[in-house]
């Protein structure tokens, strides 16, 4: 499946499926979050509809009856007459609008464009209800697949999202190649040219796979390079205000919207104002619930630096009444990437949004996390403070004796080590040092051979 519908013009209507999976409020809240991820496509959602179902695993999805609801919403009349049997509807059905200023009386005939599910659907679920409903539709996975393809800056992003998206796009060669959309395409529904474009497929991605892993190894280059720093990884759910963060403590320009998965690839920067020596924040790619399986594995490497950070800010939108559960799926993705959280801080982000009751009793349910504004100063100065303060406690101190006669030493020590005494006697200084192992063996090592 690709996403072929003009963006800019296209109206969606969503759908979710309330399975017994779903408690409380997350059929909901995971449908305003599928609102967000079509709008960050360029999408106008023009309504949403919900229907109790025992399972999402139905030839048709929907009960006949429904198809035909979304159907006239679809303009597609002739709804029913090729569809099968399939299970009829199980239990209520719901129609509800967004945005809150479309009524269910101006939702006109034909008015959406494309049907977007909350959840997976088979390739052949999605071409059935494609000819039921006569639109384009699409699953939750190819949404998000298409957000990454769009976003992916970096080589290493590009490539990783093109393996996810080839992946999901094969089984959907196999299921169309006798379907109606391949003879609307006129593409002609052979079996050779089946069997020629899955043997594209498979010779893109094992070029693209090939690609992958000599970029990997170039930055794994660059880590080693930089292992004996400081790192500091920002990581969290999308939209939680992590690029924001990393913008104000490093001063750099990092890109932080109001779009979700707005970062694909991991930025490296130093904290600033700097250090000695310097400590350096990785921004990292964004989470979300049900990310595809085939984007967590892809994503594996561009988390590698959250692998190697000596401390791991968890930064979670406050304001956001679904927090919790959003910081259950940052765990989960993280164990799942063997991510191994050396130190780690909670960090409730958008506080700015909340009342002060709210954030009292945010205090008291995480009394070890920071809560923050990216966009209160001394918010930032207080993260500024603590990573300093954390990076310190992980330094060594040592007093090393170092002679007038050692030229260019005390320049060297000055600008790479956090200098706490400096006592000057008859023929030499004596420095106490801050600094991690390897700087302060290599110091040594360096003063042996003066
Ligand atoms: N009110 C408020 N908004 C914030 C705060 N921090 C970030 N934002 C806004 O939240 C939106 C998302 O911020 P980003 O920094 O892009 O979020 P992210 O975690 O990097 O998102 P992804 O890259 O998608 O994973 C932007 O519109 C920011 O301006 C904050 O403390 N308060
Ligand atoms: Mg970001």
């Amino acid at each position: 499946m690709q996403l072929t519908a003009k963006a800019s013009l296209t109206n969606a209507l969503l759908i979710s499926i309330c399975t017994p999976d779903f408690k409380g409020d997350e059929a909901t809240e995971s449908l305003a979050e599928l609102a967000r991820l079509v709008t960050t496509l360029g999408f106008k959602v023009v309504g949403t509809q919900s229907q109790k179902q025992s399972s999402t695993k139905k030839v048709n999805v929907l009960g006949l009856g429904k198809l035909a609801e979304i159907a006239h919403l679809t303009g597609n009349q002739g709804v029913g007459e090729n569809g099968d049997e399939g299970e009829d509807l199980a239990g209520e059905d719901e129609l509800t609008l967004m945005p809150s200023d479309i009524s269910s009386e101006n939702l006109a005939f034909g008015c959406a464009d494309v049907v977007v599910f909350d959840c997976d659907l088979s390739p052949s679920q999605l071409r059935n209800v494609e000819n039921q409903l006569g639109v384009e539709v699409f699953d939750r996975t190819g949404i998000i697949i298409e957000i990454f393809s769009r976003h992916a800056r970096t080589k290493t992003a590009k490539l990783q999202v093109e393996i996810a998206r080839l992946n999901y796009v094969a089984p959907r060669l196999r299921e169309t190649s006798c379907g109606d959309k391949e003879r609307q395409m006129g593409k002609g529904a052979g079996e050779t040219t089946l069997e020629l474009n899955r043997r594209k497929v498979r010779d893109q991605l094992a070029e693209l796979k090939r690609e992958l892993v000599s970029v990997q190894h170039e930055m794994k280059g660059r880590r080693t390079q930089r292992s004996e720093l400081f790192c500091v990884a920002l990581v969290g759910y999308t939209n939680a205000g992590k690029s924001s963060m990393m913008r104000a403590i490093t001063g750099s320009d990092v890109t932080g919207e109001n779009k979700l998965f707005a970062t694909l690839d991991t930025t490296v920067r130093a904290l600033y104002p700097t250090t000695q020596p310097r400590i350096l924040v990785s921004d990292t790619v964004g989470f979300i619930k049900k990310l595809p399986h085939d984007l967590v594995a892809s994503f594996h490497s561009t988390l590698a630096e959250a692998h190697d950070a000596s401390l791991l800010l968890y930064v979670v939108d406050a304001s956001d009444p679904s927090f919790r559960s959003q910081l259950d799926v940052v765990h989960e993705v993280l164990e799942e990437v063997g991510v191994e959280d050396s130190k780690k801080l909670l960090v409730l982000n958008k506080s700015d949004q909340l009342e002060p009751e709210q954030l009292q009793a945010l205090m008291e349910e995480f009394p070890d996390a920071m809560i923050t504004s990216t966009r209160n100063p001394a918010d930032v100065s207080k993260m500024h403070k603590y990573i300093v303060d954390v990076a310190q406690q992980e330094m060594i101190e040592e007093e090393i004796i170092v002679p007038y006669t050692a030229n260019g030493i005390i320049g060297e020590i000055r600008s790479s080590m956090s200098v706490t005494k400096e006592e000057y006697e008859s023929c030499h200084v004596k420095v106490t040092v801050r600094s991690n192992a390897i700087d302060l063996a290599r110091l040594k090592k360096r003063m042996l051979n003066l």
